[in-house]
């Protein structure tokens, strides 16, 4: 089978894997911390549960980009981090670790619980500035603090803008629905950013979405961006095991398009966060996010290779 699946990259036996990651234009890493979670944990159990969903997706060319990103990436496994300690603390580990990762490869990180972006988005606006964000997520994640404690998975986005890592004119927040006092659910409109909640997207796919397409790549332009997804913007009917699933959200047709009509932005990273396979059934949320790493992936690629639909 060779190098041809995420699954396989992850046996640190595996010595193609492991010597191809330094040479390799984009490196997977895995970040399983899920302390600062709200509700259910689980999500430190993603990463190793995303790669084994990808099994299948790894014997041919990804339908609408027509490449294999396979032959690109290498897999830096999983970082090694604190489980225990303050949540300050284990932001610097995972922020140093993405930095170095950073600096040498495009990269995409599996989560994890969705407080693990503040810190890739420090190490991502350390090497390219303030970023443009895309972010999927059925929670605004702006709220001021954690259920009393400074930070937490809901705060993060409120301290990226803070912290001018985001610039607000160009954060763009993608399936929201969960309920929320209306300062932290609308933060980033009232920063002049964006927002398509999962109601305004009902019943809108394929080219349906094309007007909120063309605004998000209006507004983003070519500044460098950061796409954090968070499997919880999924309908629990496609992606349940996540910790804090919210019904009537999006589907995976829907986000495939985005995912795929968004692959011309100027993407720097990616991270897809809060798949926690103990609450999954039948694989359908690990497939679902190794689907979307895979399309992320492969857009990103075709864009190395000057493929049609790179743009
Ligand atoms: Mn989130």
């Amino acid at each position: 089978m060779g190098l041809g699946n995420f699954a396989y990259a992850n046996n640190s036996n595996h010595f193609l894997a492991t010597q191809a990651l330094a040479a390799q234009p984009f490196a997977l890493a895995g970040v399983p911390f899920d302390g600062a979670v709200t509700n259910r944990p689980g999500a430190r159990f993603g990463p190793q549960e995303i790669r084994r969903a990808s099994l299948m997706l790894c014997d041919g060319l990804h339908p609408y980009f027509g490449v294999s990103p396979l032959d690109y990436l290498g897999d830096a496994l999983d970082m090694r981090l604190p489980n225990a300690s303050p949540l300050s603390e284990v932001r610097a580990h995972i922020q140093q670790q993405a930095a170095e990762l950073m600096a040498r490869h495009h990269c995409v990180f599996l989560g994890g619980d969705h407080s693990v972006t503040l810190a890739l988005l420090r190490a991502a606006h350390a090497q390219h500035g303030p970023l443009a964000l895309v972010h999927f997520d059925a929670h605004c994640d702006t709220w001021v603090d954690h259920f009393g404690e400074p930070s937490g998975h809901g705060t993060w986005t409120y301290e990226a803008l803070q912290e001018g890592l985001v610039s607000p004119a160009h954060c763009v927040q993608i399936g929201l629905r969960s309920s929320g006092e209306r300062a932290a659910r609308e933060y980033v409109q009232d920063q002049g950013g964006l927002i398509f909640t999962a109601r305004q997207l009902r019943g809108l796919d394929g080219a349906g979405l094309n007007p909120v397409l063309d605004t998000i790549r209006q507004r983003l332009g070519d500044r460098p961006c950061y796409l954090t997804l968070d499997i919880d913007c999924l309908d629990p009917a496609f992606a349940p095991g996540t910790g804090t699933p919210e019904p009537a959200g999006l589907t995976s047709s829907q986000l495939m398009t985005f995912l795929e009509q968004l692959a011309g932005l100027n993407m720097v990273g990616m991270d897809c966060v809060e798949v926690a396979p103990a609450y999954d059934h039948a694989e359908l949320t690990t497939l679902a996010a190794a689907t979307c790493v895979w399309t992320y992936l492969s857009g990103q690629v075709a864009k190395l290779q000057g493929a049609p639909h790179a743009a």
